[in-house]
């Protein structure tokens, strides 16, 4: 372990360290780029991050709203499908409770898809969303998230895949039943868990 003190909320997940990579992954100390497309560049005068769907308070946040929100700092592990995972991640932003206890779900809803500006999409069950290490972050080890990693602002999902992380998120839609997001349409698998190796659907 390092000899980091405690200052930080660590991701819940995985703390014991023999289990700490998932299987078949290999561990780098860099941090490589995986974007499906061309990386946009995000006007944060017209930036909204907006939740919407069966929700009782359709909302959007500008980005001034969206900073003098309650921020927390979280340390957590990336893993790729890609078979990369890159471990203590050190983020700040605005955790997902805070956005949920804002926007009030319907009782019925059960998923959430995360929509990147672009296009891009991820799906993932509530149960998953509400977890206390999951956050739309701003910054990464102290320094402003950069463009190419989903700056201004990304979501970070630590218990998944690093595609159920989306980049340059601007919106939350909150469903009943599921969809499939961007990748898990060409056949990633709808969950998404690392320690079960969920890469691909059909296995
Ligand atoms: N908007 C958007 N988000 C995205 C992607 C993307 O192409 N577009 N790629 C996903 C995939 S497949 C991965 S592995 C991670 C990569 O994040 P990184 O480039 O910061 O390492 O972002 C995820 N989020
Ligand atoms: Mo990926």
């Amino acid at each position: 372990m390092s000899g980091r003190e405690p200052l930080l909320q660590r991701s819940g997940v995985k703390k014991v360290e023999e289990n700490r990579l998932p299987p078949n992954q290999v561990l780098t100390p860099k941090w490589p780029v995986l974007t499906h497309g061309e990386i946009p560049e995000v006007n944060l005068d017209t930036w909204r991050l907006h939740g919407w769907g069966r929700v009782r308070n359709d909302r959007a946040w500008t980005w001034e709203e969206f900073r003098s929100l309650p921020q927390v700092e979280v340390v957590s592990d990336i893993h790729c499908v890609t078979r990369w995972s890159r471990y203590d991640n050190r983020w700040r932003g605005v955790a997902s409770r805070e956005i949920l206890e804002r926007v009030q779900p319907l009782p019925e809803v059960r998923f959430v898809m995360v929509h990147a500006h672009g296009g891009y999409c991820a799906n993932l069950p509530l149960e998953q969303f509400v977890a206390e290490d999951i956050l739309f972050a701003h910054e990464h080890d102290g320094k402003p998230l950069a463009r190419e990693h989903g700056g201004p602002c990304r979501m970070v999902v630590p218990q998944l895949y690093f595609w159920k992380s989306v980049k340059w998120v601007v919106g939350l839609e909150f469903l009943s039943v599921e969809r499939a997001g961007f990748w898990e349409q060409y056949g990633y698998h709808m969950r998404g868990n690392p320690w079960a190796e969920e890469r691909f659907q059909g296995r």
